[in-house]
């Protein structure tokens, strides 16, 4: 019994074995051909809607995400006039805020004031052309940018 199991069994591997042999020396060139566009496919893809796929919704507001260490996505480009929105998707509180901490001089207005916690969030329209670093002032060291274009 045992015998005929282990004999049957090998038989079976041997097949399947053999079968996927002749299928990868019969499928490799076409593998390689579709595999090599996909990459090219993959590298056109992210250049473009980074800043917009994940980030704007049908409003045309810009959603940053902060998770209680940093801010997702980290750098932003943005038009003149969008609305950016700070989300804290975390218990750690978030106050957004331009740089240079504790100042918040870079850009004037740019300051959410307060910290809020989870769920809670900060939405400034940035109207002025520049690259503005800013940071949560709860925790100066969690950083992110803003382009402004
Ligand atoms: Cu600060």
């Amino acid at each position: 019994m045992k015998k005929g199991i282990t004999i049957i069994s090998a038989i079976v591997l041997i097949v399947i074995i053999g079968y996927a042999y002749a299928n990868k020396t019969a499928t490799a060139p076409t593998n390689e051909s579709s595999s090599i566009q996909n990459s090219t496919n993959a590298d056109a893809l992210p250049t473009e809607p980074t800043a917009t796929t994940s980030t704007s919704d049908t409003s045309g507001t810009v959603i940053v995400s902060y998770d209680g260490t940093a801010f997702s996505p980290a750098s932003i480009t943005v038009k003149a006039g969008t609305a950016v929105t700070f989300m804290n998707q975390s218990s750690s509180p978030m106050h957004v805020a331009s740089n240079p901490h504790p100042t918040h001089t870079d850009l004037p207005g740019f300051d959410e004031l307060t910290e809020v916690g989870n769920a809670g969030s900060y939405t400034y329209t940035f109207t002025k052309v520049g690259t503005w670093g800013y940071h949560n002032h709860t925790n100066p060291s969690q950083k992110g940018t803003v382009v402004v274009q």
